[in-house]
């Protein structure tokens, strides 16, 4: 899209005389991820803020009030991150619950 075109010159096929260099750099940004927490009857509300504590570095203070607003609305999001970054956090979290047998849902989605 908008870049310098090179024009077919009928005299000179073949050679590069009529290259046009785009120097411009070309890096995109990676897509970030949103991981997002699901709202359940079962999973402990101590247990939700002790995840958003420890995967997700939050003070108690902003887990309590994550933890809350998941519990009222249904969901929130909870971090922004690289794919990677987000797969580990979501497998963090699933294991996490399962190990203590609860069922906390945690997904990610493309921003
Ligand atoms: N709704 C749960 C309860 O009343 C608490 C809860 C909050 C569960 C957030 C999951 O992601 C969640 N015990």
């Amino acid at each position: 899209m908008n870049r310098p075109t090179m024009m077919a010159d009928r005299t000179d096929d073949d050679s590069d005389i009529n290259v046009v260099v785009d120097t411009r750099p070309r890096t995109k940004r990676p897509p970030l991820y949103k991981v997002l927490l699901l709202n359940d009857d079962y999973t402990p509300m101590e247990f939700v803020v002790l995840i958003l504590e420890q995967f997700f570095h939050m003070t108690h203070a902003e887990a309590f009030e994550i933890m809350l607003t998941v519990h009222k609305k249904g969901v929130a999001v909870v971090g922004v991150f690289s794919h990677e970054i987000a797969e580990t956090k979501v497998a963090q979290v699933m294991d996490f619950a399962r190990k203590h047998q609860h069922p906390l849902q945690c997904t990610m989605e493309k921003e």
